[in-house]
Parts: structure tokens; C-alpha cells; sequence
């Protein structure tokens, strides 16, 4: 849609689940200008600091853009012919369920229709499974047993309707910033309490006004221990329990449940349970501390019972709200992404809903039984059960937990083919064939936010080389499969009409995804579709949902379910002492392949790191700095120890981003356990167990480049910036030659260097020019090199004559780590503000220095830097 006067195009973020509007103006020459869409109702013109930095990630470099098949560039004929082939021959050999699919709710919805239909309705199997299995198969299947369906009940507006908003298990700071902020804006005006369940303190606490710290993996004891307060307060909507089944039940088994196993002290409990219950209007926030759990399904139903069982849902304010991760994780679980569903919420188990789907695709076959789902589906590729194998638009190797054996699962199938836009990932390197995607900003086509809004991304780039949408490749091998008609897509228009179709049908069966009103939209009318809410239908029109009591399980009702707390599959032991909790950061999307190249964001939190409680630390006599080292029996890692009191002792908590290409020894998955919920089959992504031990370093490095750094030392970790790269090192082994190191390092053999070498203390300083600019350093020493390592990240280029001192000019002061990632504020800038200005609020930093004033990431850890200053001076 082109707005009038200025050529910019609406789109949506692709980052996360809020699904922020965004307005794209390409400048010609590759460049992209992004602003937020003041009118999308997700966001009205704010955008996170990711979303803030999309223009800087969509340059070529890294892009895949030409097919490759064993490694040689091939063009796409040879490529879709050769994947057409061995899937149909596999399939004619081996039967359907001889080949997969594994696809990601970040694919568009069009894409995911057609990969969903390509294998359920004409390979007849359902061996296509996605990544939301690691995301949100637990609240589907929460939703499912409670509601009959899996719909999330309320709109983004209940979050600024609430008098009352419970976090559980989510970090939606940094996470959901744009929610966050909304939330925070609604707490100035209406004083809305804000209460936080993770065992891990995190951004998001630092505008709450009480964190339950509760021990890892007991959300299902704590909301039993709320349902029987509940009943015991008198606060049961006996009327809204006439259409609730299950009720005593649920409540015998959360009475033989005991809310001490959170750890919570009593007062803390009661305080809560008298908040939530003294609350009309709730809003319980769930994410991942919630769903990645092997009773991941069980917590997600221990909360329903609690809005089940006093009516708040539905209603202006009042609700479960389980948040998505991917910009179209719901999308994908409404067109059958998952391998136990069908698409438009019909159910595969149902033989009605089967039937109708077959006959709507007038298919030859149609998959009668659910498919494997992630980790079983990558164990079967392992073993042989799999022999084709399709990957698209996810990285696995590095985040399906136990990653080390996923990779060589996929290293040992028989066919893999790779949908990627990046030409490495750790995932990509594993395929025989390789086939180049259009990327974000270069394909049309929709998806659903976190409260089923269906928003549309729009091209504004053209897409390069020979790259080609996803939902194109899919129908390419389609038809190349033999199915010439049930493939001939020429748009996603047409694809979006189908499934619009098909979505009427499954109302006519009484599921509630119908989008059937826009089932006849003609191709401009979907090009300029507005965001809109499902269901639209002749008779519904988004809204929310089952304030009426009306559910979708046959007779009508909702079902509370008895819940019992299981604990997490591995407990700690002697030889795996330590909690292993894993999660996200601010300003990094997964596996990082797009926000990494953006220099702003890598300098956010440049490193992998563990943080660590200072008691266990001081145990295992690990200093702030030191590399710490992860065993188990899944895996090993090196990350940097970050030490916190954020973490309880016995826990630790870790980031999924960094991988293969970014910091092999932290690849955290290699050490999650693939344990998994039994009913959703989601794995417990965030309590595994672990020993943790310090890294002995003989020497640790760090080193700044104007080109690509490619260490091999036991310890790196990589980041762009915006003069080049920097890398930390560190290594077992001294190196015999310093200068020699460092010339493989950089790859400069020849180039002419300056050398401060102390081989028998260990200490080496190596700076190499080009004519008069410094092109590359390094800086090693037997201890963690205290460094002004920001400072120096901004040295190649330039003439840097002092560059081997290490220290910044008395002139030019080191901004120290970056916080506010729009405006370019460091840590050193904005605590000297504090002490000099005497600034006393989050909003005096941003008058005095602009940090935290544009997309507002940044604005909780701005006052937690506050919070310190201000606790340092009140103790001097
Ligand atoms: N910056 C950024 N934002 C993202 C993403 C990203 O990669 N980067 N990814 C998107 C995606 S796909 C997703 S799914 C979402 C995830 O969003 P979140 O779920 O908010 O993020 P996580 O950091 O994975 O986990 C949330 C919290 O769960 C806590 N937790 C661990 N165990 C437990 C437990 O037993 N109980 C409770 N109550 N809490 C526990 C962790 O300490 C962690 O702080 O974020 C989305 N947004
Ligand atoms: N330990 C641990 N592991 C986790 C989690 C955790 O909390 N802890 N969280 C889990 C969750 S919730 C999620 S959602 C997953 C996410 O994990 P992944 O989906 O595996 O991670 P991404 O980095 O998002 O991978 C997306 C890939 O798609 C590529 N890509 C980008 N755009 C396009 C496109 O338009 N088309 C195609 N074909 N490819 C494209 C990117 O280059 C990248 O390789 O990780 C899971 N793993
Ligand atoms: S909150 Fe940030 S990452 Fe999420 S959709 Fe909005 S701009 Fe994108
Ligand atoms: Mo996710």
C-alpha cells in the first residue's frame, strides 16, 4: 500500500510476535529507511530497538543468491528438479512417511499453506513439523484441552485495560518491548500492577512492583496453589462455571499439590494470591518460562483453570494472554504448520475434518494420523526413517536442543535441502541442496500477530540474484512432484483466497478460524489489505473471544484440567550440580543471522556469557571476567561468566544466540536435554542440568579488524562494528609465535606491524597498518585483558597511533558498553551524566543525553543503572 504523496510501503516487523506495523521507503540503491506505522494497531508508530535497526540488516553480504547442489552453484531448474526427484522417488520407495518438512512461524502464511498442503493432502503424510514446536506447541495444546481450540481470547487493548498484568515465564522487556512499553504507558495513567514470575530477575522486573523468584519449573504448583485461594476467598463466577467442566476435578487436584515446592516464601504467595484474587481485571502474560517445560502443557492449563474458574475472560481487560514468539507463530498454528493439526483449526484426528480438507484440495491422498513432531522427527532423520529431508527458514543445528546430535542427524540423512536468504548458517552448510529465499522487505504475503491480527508484509526491495519467494519454491516443487493444477499458484493472492476458502469450510464445521469474508478479495484488494482482526466472517468480525461461555469441544463447555506439578525432567546431581535456564536479550534475534549485522545491536552485549550467582562463583573461584566451561552429557560449551545475583544459586542462565559461525563454544543447545512435554511434545528448552567449572586460559585475547576475523582459538566469540570486527579469544595453549597468531588471525601475511611482545609474562600487543591507518590488533595477556574495548572497537580505519597503549586520549573518553541503541549511548556516558547532572529519572537521562527516547528498549535497564548510582550515593 502506497501512502499518498511519499512512495513508502506498509509492512510488518519480522521480528517478533507483536507484529509491529512498519513503513518502508528504499532509497534505489538497496538501502531501506524503516520507521513504525503510526496507524498499525499493534504498535501505532513505535518500533523496539531491533525493529528500529531493519535498515541496517538488509545489505548482501552473507545473502545466499544463486542455488547451490553439492556445494557448486547450479541454477534453479537443476536445483527444484533434483529435490522434485528424490522426494518423489523416496516417497515411491520408501512410503510418504519416508520424508519430512521443517518449517518456522517466521515463514509467511501463503509459504506455510503450501508446504503444509504439498505434504499433508499430496504426499499423504504429515511429517512436517516447525519450529513454533519449540515455541508454542504447550499453549496449543493448553488451549486445545481447555477451550476445544486453540485461540488466544484477548486483544492487545486488555493489556491497557488491566488493573493487574502477570508475567509468567515471560521477559516481554526485552522480549515484547513494544507490549512492554504499551503497558508501561497504561501503568502511568491508571496505575496498572505489574507482578513478574521467573526465577531469574530480568529487565522486565525493573518496572514491576513485585518479582516471585519462584524455583525453576513450578508454575503449575504456584497457579494450584492460586485456584484453591481462589475457592477459599469465595471468588468462584458460579454462573460462567455452568459452561466450565472439570471444576471439581481441578480443584482436588490442586489441593494435594503444595505451593512451597516454588520456594516462595508464605507472605510472598499470599501477597500475590490477595492481589490476583482483589483484581477484577487480570491479564496473565505467558511465554517461554512457561511453554519450554515438560509440563510445559500442565502449567498452561493451570492457568486457564484460575480465569476459567472466576469468568475474567474475555472480557475489556480480563484474560490468559499467551504472547508469540515468531511474527507468524500464530499464523502457522491457524494453517496447519504443526504436524498433529490441519489447517484452519480442524483437527487431524477428526475423520470429518479430514475428509472435508481432502475433498476441498481434491487431493489424491490425506494424511490420516499425526506426523513427528521436531525432536522426534530429527531423531528419525538420524536413524534412516527419514531420507529427505527440507529445511526451511530455520537454523536447527543450533537451536533444537541436544544440537550437537541434531547436526549429526542431519549431516547423516540421506537428502537435505536448505530454504535459507543466508548463505552460511551452521544448518546451511549441512545441505546438498541449497536454495536462495527472498528475504523480508523483498516478498508479499501475511501474517498473525500474538492477538490474531493478520497484518501484511509488502516488497520494497527487489529481490537479488536469482532469490525467489518461499511460498514460489514450494509450489516449484510441487508441480515438478507431478501435481501441475493443485500447484499453479501465479500469486499469494491466490493462495490467501484459498485458504480463506477453506477457512469457511472449517466454520461451516464449527471451528472458529474463519476468515471466509475475504475469500473472494481480488488481487488489489489483498495488495492493499489493512490489518485486520480474525474472525471475519459473514457473521463475526474479530473482537474476542468466549466472554459468552461458548467454547469448542463438542458439548459446548470448557474444561478446567486437574493439574499436578511434575518437576523438571533432570534434577541436579552431584555431577550436574547446576540449573541450566536459556533465553533471549535485548537487542539479538536467534541465531542472529540478521541482527548481528547490524553494528549497533551486536554492541548491545557483544559476547556469549553465563551468568552465575556470586556465592557459586566465589565456590568454584570463578572472577568477574573469567571463561567458564559447561559439561554434560549432551554437550560442552565455553561462555564468559557474567557474575549476578540475578540468578539463584544453583542456576544458570545462558543466551540461545551465538553459534557456529559467531562463537562455536557457545552454542547453547548442544547442551539442553531434548526432553519433552508429553502431550505437546514441546522440549524443556530451559531446565537442563549442567556441571560448570572455570576455563583455565593460558591467554585471553581481544582483538579489533576492519576485515572479517576468523579466530580458532578454544574460546572466540565475534561481532561486527561499525569500523570492522571485534573478537574475544582465549586458549588453552600459549601460541609459540605471537606475531605469527596474529598474522593468521587476520589473515595478513604480509602486512607490516608494530609488536609489544612479552613471551615470558604472556603478554602481546600486535597492531598492523596500511600505510598510515591501522587495519588490525590484537591484545592478549595471561588474565582477561582490561581493555577499553569499546573505544578501541573504533580504531581500524583510522591512524591510531597510540593504538598498542590499550587507553583512550584524555580527549576522547570511552562511552563504555552500549545501552540506548538508537542514539549510541554508552554505559561510562550515561553514569557520568548521572553523577555530574545529578539526572534523577529515566526521563532527565533522555533530556540530558536522548538515551532511551526513541524506541524505548533501553528505558528499564536505564533505570537500573539509576537505581545503582543512586544506591551508590545514598551508601557513600
Ligand atoms: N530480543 C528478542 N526478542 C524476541 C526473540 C529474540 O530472539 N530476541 N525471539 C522471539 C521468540 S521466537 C520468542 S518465543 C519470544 C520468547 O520470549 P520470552 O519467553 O519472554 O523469552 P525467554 O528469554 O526465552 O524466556 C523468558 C523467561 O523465562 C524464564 N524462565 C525459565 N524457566 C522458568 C520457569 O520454570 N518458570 C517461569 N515462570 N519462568 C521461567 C527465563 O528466566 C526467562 O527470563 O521472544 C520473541 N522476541
Ligand atoms: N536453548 C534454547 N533453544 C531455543 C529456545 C530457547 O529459548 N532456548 N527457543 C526456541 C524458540 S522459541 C524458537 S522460535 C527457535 C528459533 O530458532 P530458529 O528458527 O532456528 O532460529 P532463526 O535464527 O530465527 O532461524 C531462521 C533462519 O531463517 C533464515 N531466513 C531469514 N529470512 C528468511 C526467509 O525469508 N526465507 C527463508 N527460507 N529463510 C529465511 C535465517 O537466515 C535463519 O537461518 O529456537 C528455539 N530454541
Ligand atoms: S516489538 Fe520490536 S521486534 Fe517486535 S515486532 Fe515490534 S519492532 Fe519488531
Ligand atoms: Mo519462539
Amino acid at each position: 500500500m502506497k501512502d499518498q504523496g511519499v512512495s513508502e510501503i506498509c509492512s510488518t516487523c519480522p521480528y517478533c510476535g507483536v507484529g509491529c506495523g512498519v513503513r518502508l521507503l528504499a532509497d534505489g540503491q538497496g538501502g531501506l529507511t524503516v520507521r513504525g506505522d503510526p496507524e498499525h494497531p499493534a504498535n501505532f508508530g513505535k518500533l523496539c530497538s531491533k525493529g528500529s535497526a531493519l535498515g541496517e540488516t538488509v545489505g548482501l553480504e552473507g545473502r545466499l543468491l544463486s542455488p547451490r547442489v553439492h556445494g557448486r552453484e547450479a541454477n534453479w531448474d537443476e536445483a527444484l528438479d533434483l529435490v522434485a526427484q528424490r522426494f518423489r522417488e523416496t516417497i515411491e520407495q520408501h512410503g510418504p512417511e519416508s520424508v519430512g518438512f521443517y518449517v518456522s512461524g517466521q515463514l509467511l502464511t501463503e509459504d506455510y499453506y503450501v508446504a503444509n498442503k504439498l505434504m499433508k493432502g499430496y504426499v499423504g503424510a504429515a511429517n512436517i513439523d516447525t519450529n513454533s514446536r519449540l515455541c508454542m506447541a504447550s499453549s496449543v495444546a493448553g488451549h486445545r484441552r481447555a477451550f476445544g481450540t486453540d485461540t488466544v481470547p484477548g486483544t492487545y487493548e486488555d493489556l491497557e485495560e488491566a488493573d493487574l498484568i502477570v508475567l509468567v515465564g515471560s521477559n516481554l522487556a526485552w522480549c515484547h518491548p513494544v507490549l512492554y512499553q504499551r503497558i508501561l504507558a497504561a501503568r502511568k495513567a491508571r496505575g496498572t500492577k505489574l507482578v513478574v514470575i521467573d526465577p531469574r530477575r530480568t529487565a522486565s522486573c525493573d518496572g514491576a512492583d513485585m518479582h516471585l523468584a519462584l524455583k525453576a519449573g513450578t508454575d503449575a504448583a504456584l497457579f494450584n496453589g492460586l485456584l484453591c485461594a481462589i475457592h477459599e476467598a469465595g471468588a468462584l463466577d458460579k454462573e460462567f462455571l455452568a459452561t466450565v467442566q472439570g471444576f471439581n476435578e481441578a480443584l482436588i487436584a490442586a489441593s494435594s499439590d503444595r505451593d512451597t515446592v516454588t520456594g516462595l516464601s508464605e507472605a510472598q504467595l499470599a501477597a500475590f494470591y490477595k492481589l490476583w484474587i482483589g483484581t477484577g481485571k487480570v491479564v496473565t502474560v505467558y511465554s517461554q518460562g512457561v511453554n519450554q517445560s515438560t509440563s510445559g502443557s500442565d502449567k498452561v492449563n493451570a492457568i486457564l483453570n484460575c480465569h476459567l474458574a472466576t469468568g475474567r475472560i474475555g472480557t475489556p481487560g480480563c484474560g490468559p494472554f499467551s504472547i508469540t514468539g515468531q511474527p507468524n507463530a500464530m499464523g502457522g498454528r491457524e494453517v496447519g504448520g504443526l504436524a498433529n493439526m490441519l489447517a484452519c483449526h480442524l483437527d487431524i484426528e477428526n475423520a470429518d475434518h479430514r475428509a472435508a480438507v481432502h475433498e476441498f484440495w481434491d487431493s489424491p491422498r490425506m494424511a490420516d494420523a499425526p506426523g513427528l513432531k521436531a525432536v522426534d522427527l530429527f531423531r528419525a532423520a538420524g536413524d534412516g526413517r527419514i531420507k529427505a529431508l527440507w529445511i526451511i527458514h530455520t537454523n536447527p543445528a543450533v537451536t533444537m536442543p541436544d544440537a550437537d546430535a541434531v547436526t549429526k542427524a542431519i549431516a547423516d540423512c540421506d537428502f537435505v535441502v536448505v530454504s535459507d536468504i543466508t548463505a552460511a548458517t551452521d544448518t546451511a552448510r549441512l545441505a546438498h541442496v541449497l536454495l536462495p529465499a527472498s528475504a523480508w522487505a523483498e516478498k508479499e504475503g501475511t501474517v498473525t500477530n500474538s492477538d490474531r491480527t493478520i497484518s501484511r508484509q509488502r516488497a520494497a526491495l527487489p529481490a537479488p540474484g536469482v532469490a525467489r519467494p518461499d511460498w514460489e519454491i514450494l509450489a516449484e516443487v510441487g508441480r515438478r512432484m507431478g501435481w501441475r493444477e493443485a500447484f499453479d499458484y501465479a500469486c499469494p493472492a491466490e493462495i490467501f483466497r484459498e485458504y480463506a476458502a477453506l477457512s469457511g469450510l472449517a466454520g461451516t464445521l464449527g471451528r472458529d478460524f474463519d476468515i471466509s469474508a475475504k475469500a473472494e478479495l481480488s488481487d488489489s484488494a489483498y495488495m492493499a489489505m489493512a490489518p485486520f482482526r480474525w474472525p471475519a466472517s459473514a457473521t463475526r468480525n474479530g473482537g474476542r473471544f468466549f466472554a459468552d461461555g461458548r467454547f469448542y469441544h463438542p458439548d459446548g463447555k470448557a474444561r478446567m484440567l486437574p493439574i499436578r506439578y511434575r518437576p523438571p525432567a533432570s534434577e541436579p546431581c552431584t555431577e550436574f550440580p547446576f540449573r541450566l535456564n536459556t533465553g533471549r536479550i535485548r537487542d539479538q534475534w536467534h541465531t542472529m543471522t540478521r541482527t548481528a549485522r547490524s553494528p549497533r545491536l551486536a554492541a548491545h552485549l557483544a559476547e556469549p556469557f553465563l551468568e552465575i550467582h556470586p556465592e557459586d562463583a566465589r565456590r568454584l573461584g570463578i572472577a568477574p571476567a573469567d571463561l567458564v566451561r559447561l559439561e554434560n552429557p549432551q554437550g560442552k560449551a565455553i561462555l564468559r561468566a557474567r557474575i549476578t545475583d540475578a540468578v539463584a544459586p544453583g542456576d544458570v542462565f545462558a543466551p540461545m544466540h551465538w553459534t557456529g559461525e559467531t562463537a562455536p563454544s557457545a552454542r547453547i543447545d548442544a547442551l539442553v536435554a531434548a526432553n519433552t512435554d508429553p502431550v505437546s511434545g514441546q522440549p524443556e528448552s530451559k531446565a537442563s542440568t549442567t556441571a560448570v567449572a572455570r576455563f583455565d586460559a593460558a591467554w585471553y585475547g581481544y582483538a579489533v579488524s576492519a576485515t572479517e576475523i576468523t579466530p580458532t582459538a578454544d574460546y572466540w566469540a565475534r561481532a561486527c562494528t561499525r569500523a570492522g570486527w571485534r573478537a574475544e579469544l582465549a586458549a588453552a595453549a600459549q601460541p609459540e609465535d605471537w606475531e605469527a597468531e596474529a598474522r593468521a588471525l587476520f589473515g595478513l601475511p604480509d602486512a607490516p606491524c608494530q609488536t609489544v611482545i612479552d613471551a615470558r609474562r604472556g603478554v602481546a600487543r600486535i597492531a598492523f597498518h596500511d600505510g598510515d591507518r591501522l587495519i588490525a590488533a590484537l591484545f592478549a595477556g595471561p588474565e582477561p585483558v582490561a581493555l577499553k574495548r569499546d573505544f578501541l572497537a573504533t580504531l581500524p580505519g583510522t591512524e591510531a597511533p597510540d593504538a598498542l597503549t590499550g587507553q583512550p586520549p584524555a580527549d576522547r573518553p570511552d562511552p563504555g558498553p552500549l545501552v540506548c541503541s538508537c542514539f549510541n549511548v554508552g554505559l561510562n556516558t550515561i553514569v557520568a551524566a548521572i553523577e555530574t547532572q545529578g539526572l534523577l529519572s529515566v526521563e532527565q537521562i533522555g533530556a540530558a543525553l536522548e538515551a532511551g527516547t526513541n524506541c524505548g528498549s533501553c528505558r528499564p535497564e536505564l533505570a537500573s543503572i539509576l537505581a545503582a548510582a543512586q544506591a551508590k550515593v545514598a551508601a557513600e
